[in-house]
């Protein structure tokens, strides 16, 4: 019999999913925040938490607990906004699933069932934070991050990252590939494909590391060419974004959702992260590269783009907002996905135009008090005198 309890459940379920969002009041002109997160751990429906069976779960306990939807890569598909959520179970593995709604800003609802990849990689203990990207070749591929126990080191918490591959054309069945292999770098995380053939190869944003957490000498985001995506294998990684003392990258940072096309650059929304007392704090920035040599940088506002405000700094991990999912219409109008804390999904709206104008006209950081000061004070005679007039 089914427990009556599950009715009670399921409705708060529903009234979440059924809830209007709006954006918040929050401004700064380059995008708009909202007034609720997308996803929550309570948006993930009951029959996934709870035996709805009255004889075997009398006090309608919870079995398999949810405690974090996070890090979804995302698609615009068919007139619907599929999230590829990283669902994190109570027992710290994460396993991915697919959410829809016809808004982008809210109705986001799960499938009946999570996504099941094949299962090839024995040792692979977690996976999490799929990149999403639709390749001109014709296939929805997905990479994400394969973590594995470091089994040559005694260290108990000593782990390896890699990069895994799936690809699929209905977020339904994946087909998995074999990891990416990149010869000159042990570790791989924060790996995302490039939209087109660059050069007639598959084009990857790579983010060499020398462990499973420090980056080492790995000098930040990277950029490799394969030919053949079914064996992928990079031999050279050329970094085009770099990690910079006292800048917000100074510790790590890593390609966030694929970049977007725009009319004068391909736009990337990535993380960097400093260390601080309170621990690694995560951010995200924005830069530009060349339409025809992607690897190219040719904008670099200064500082950060998105930062957590508010509620968003509270969770279990505090002081991160992280994404590995956008989505670009045709309109121009985009959506930017990114968790907080580890803990939920929000997103933030904003268009490519506005984009780059926020990349094309932003200075550049100085890298120095001294000459920030400057800057600063340079805005603010040129607005003084717009004021007198
Ligand atoms: C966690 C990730 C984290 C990584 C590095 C993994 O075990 O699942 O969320 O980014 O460690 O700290
Ligand atoms: C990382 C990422 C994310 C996570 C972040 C903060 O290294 O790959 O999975 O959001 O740490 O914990």
């Amino acid at each position: 019999m089914l427990h009556r309890q599950y009715y009670v459940e399921q409705e708060k379920v529903e009234r979440l999913i059924s809830r209007k969002n709006q954006k918040s009041s929050f401004y700064n002109g380059i995008y708009d925040r909202y007034e609720y997160p997308v996803l929550t751990r309570e948006f993930v429906p009951v029959h996934w938490r709870y035996d709805l069976d009255e004889e075997t779960n009398p006090y309608f306990m919870e079995r398999l607990g949810v405690n974090a939807v996070m890090n979804s890569g995302a698609i615009y598909l068919n007139g619907k906004y599929y999230l590829v959520v990283r669902v994190e179970g109570n027992d710290r593995k994460s396993f991915f699933a697919v959410a829809e709604s016809n808004t982008g800003i809210d109705n986001f609802h799960f499938w009946d069932y999570p996504v099941v990849l094949p299962d090839i990689c024995p040792e692979e203990t977690n996976v999490y934070d799929m990149r999403l990207t639709q390749h001109e070749d014709g296939w929805l591929y997905g990479l994400f991050c394969s973590e594995s126990k470091d089994e040559e080191n005694p260290d108990l918490s000593a782990a390896v990252a890699a990069a895994g591959i799936v690809r699929t054309k209905d977020l339904k069945t994946w087909e998995r590939l074999p990891n990416l292999k990149t010869l000159n770098s042990p570790q791989q995380r924060n790996v995302a494909l490039h939209p087109e053939f660059v050069d007639g190869k598959y084009a990857f944003y790579t983010r060499p590391m020398d462990g499973f957490i420090e980056t080492g000498s790995g000098g930040g985001i990277g950029f490799g060419l394969c030919e053949d995506i079914c064996h992928a294998v990079i031999d050279e990684e050329r970094i085009i974004s770099r990690r910079i003392y006292h800048t917000l990258t100074e510790s790590k940072n890593g390609a966030g959702a694929p970049p977007i096309k725009g009319k004068k650059c391909w736009i990337h929304i990535a993380h960097g992260v400093r260390n601080t007392a309170a621990g690694l704090r995560y951010v995200l920035y924005v830069f530009g590269t060349d339409l025809e040599e992607p690897s190219r940088v040719i904008a670099e506002p200064s500082g950060v783009f998105l930062v957590p405000l508010g509620n968003e700094r509270v969770g279990d991990v505090s002081n991160v907002v992280f994404t590995n999912g956008a989505v670009a219409r045709e309109n121009g109008d985009v959506y930017i996905y990114y968790a907080s804390c580890d803990t939920r999904m929000h997103v933030a709206s904003t268009t490519v135009d506005k984009l780059e104008d926020y990349l094309f006209g932003t200075a550049k950081d100085p890298l120095r008090s001294a000459d920030c000061v400057r800057q600063r004070c340079d805005l603010i005679r040129q607005n003084l005198e717009l004021l007198k007039r």
